[in-house]
């Protein structure tokens, strides 16, 4: 090798600025880690995003593998992670901290987990700015590497733990066993992409703390607001504010109820839940129909629109790539902004209590969260409220 070279290949061996996180920003994110639900009974949680949402269990921890005091699996769909845990042992400390998780709000998310460059960076900036720091960074290492997390509170009783996995190459966490993938049955195709946006709900004039919130601690701008005047106050009102991080990978909107006629599903969700928490997370697909109808013959159940909410889309949005009447049959919305168009749809709650739901989007350009829908949105709502006797 002559001195060229060398001095050409030496850069490369450098460590490398992550492409998505200049150096300016100074609370850099590699994306979402994942989402981590606390529910009463992992096995058929893992069951249930496994067939109802396509997605493939990946890792597994609990008694057989070291740790008998909880249990988790893993669950992907290409670049989305979701971990449901469960309390084996709930009078251990790791137990009892799910176990009143569960308590107090059911099943639902304690951590939206985020990945960062350097966790130790990370969490020394969000304290400095604010947050409240709830586990300063420690390393986890097994044979496939190590992994720097550190742990902040956000709103009610959900945390954002910031994962460095940049030296290890694991199924998950040290301590996760690779799952075999014809564990549980066999697997179709994966539905979703990514995770688009996680919506968090909030007490009654809260949304603008947390809104500063994210600013101030993670550098995030605001991409939208709807106002209760954007609402119908007829309607279950709300206010919301989107934000969104430096490399637009990561998305988080905070709700509060609006005061209008009739309950809003904001205050059902706080009621239920027993306070502030995760509401929705948005999950990006590139072909909703073949997404929706896997998980509708799936048994996945989603909120469905009025036919005259049809009858005029095509005056409202034009050139879509899917036809109008396959929106209908699917109860799929649509909504159009200056930079293109979305195409969205929400489950029903996805446990007995009216908290946690998804949304399935599929982005054609369009940056917003489908404000021209909200009022179908709203009433299809309303509708399930009424069922449940909240409005
Ligand atoms: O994330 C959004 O803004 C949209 C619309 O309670 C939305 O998905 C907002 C609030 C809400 C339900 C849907
Ligand atoms: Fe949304």
């Amino acid at each position: 090798m002559n001195a060229a070279s060398t001095a050409l290949a030496a850069p490369s061996s450098a460590p490398l600025a992550p492409p998505t996180a200049p150096a300016t920003d100074p609370f850099p994110l590699l994306g979402n880690d994942a989402v981590v639900f606390a529910v009463g009974n992992a096995r058929q949680a893992m069951h249930f995003y496994r067939t109802a949402f396509g997605m493939r269990v990946t890792a597994y921890r609990g008694p057989e593998t070291g740790t008998p005091e909880t249990v988790s699996y893993v669950l992907e769909s290409k670049g989305v992670r979701f971990v449901v845990t469960s309390p084996v042992q709930p009078h251990t400390e790791a137990g009892r901290v799910l176990a009143e998780h569960i308590a107090a709000h059911g099943d639902g998310v304690t951590d939206v987990a985020l990945q960062v460059p350097d966790a130790r960076a990370a969490y020394a900036r969000a304290v400095e700015r604010g947050a409240h720091g709830l586990a300063e960074p420690y390393e986890l290492t097994d044979g496939s590497g190590t992994v720097v997390l550190a742990r902040i509170a956000a709103y009610g009783d959900t945390v954002h733990t910031l994962v460095d996995r940049t030296r290890y190459h694991g199924p998950y966490l040290p301590g996760y066993e690779a799952v075999d993938p014809g564990r549980f049955g066999p697997q179709g195709e994966p539905l979703f992409e990514l995770i688009d946006h996680v919506v968090g709900n909030v007490e009654l004039g809260a949304m603008d703390k947390w809104i500063e919130f994210y600013q101030r601690v993670m550098g995030f701008t605001q991409i939208q607001e709807f106002t209760d005047e954007d609402i119908a106050t007829e309607l279950s009102s709300l206010m919301s504010k989107a934000l969104g991080d430096g490399s637009g990978k990561v998305k988080f909107n905070v709700s509060e109820p609006a005061i209008g006629k009739r309950k809003s599903q904001i205050d059902e969700y706080l009621e239920f839940y027993g306070g502030p928490g995760v509401q929705h997370i948005a999950l990006a697909t590139d072909d909703i129909v073949a997404t929706v109808r896997a998980m509708q013959a799936a048994g996945a159940e989603f909120l469905t629109t009025p036919g005259a909410y049809y009858d005029v889309l095509a005056e409202r949005i034009g050139g879509m790539r899917v036809p109008v009447e396959e929106l209908r049959e699917l109860n799929i919305l649509a909504d159009r902004d200056e930079d293109g168009y979305l195409l969205q749809i929400f489950t029903k709650p996805v446990q007995d209590r009216p908290t946690v739901f998804f949304e399935i989007i599929e982005r054609r350009g369009a940056k917003g969260f489908g404000r021209g829908n909200f009022q179908a949105l709203f009433e299809a709502i309303e509708r399930e409220q009424a069922l449940r006797g909240n409005l």
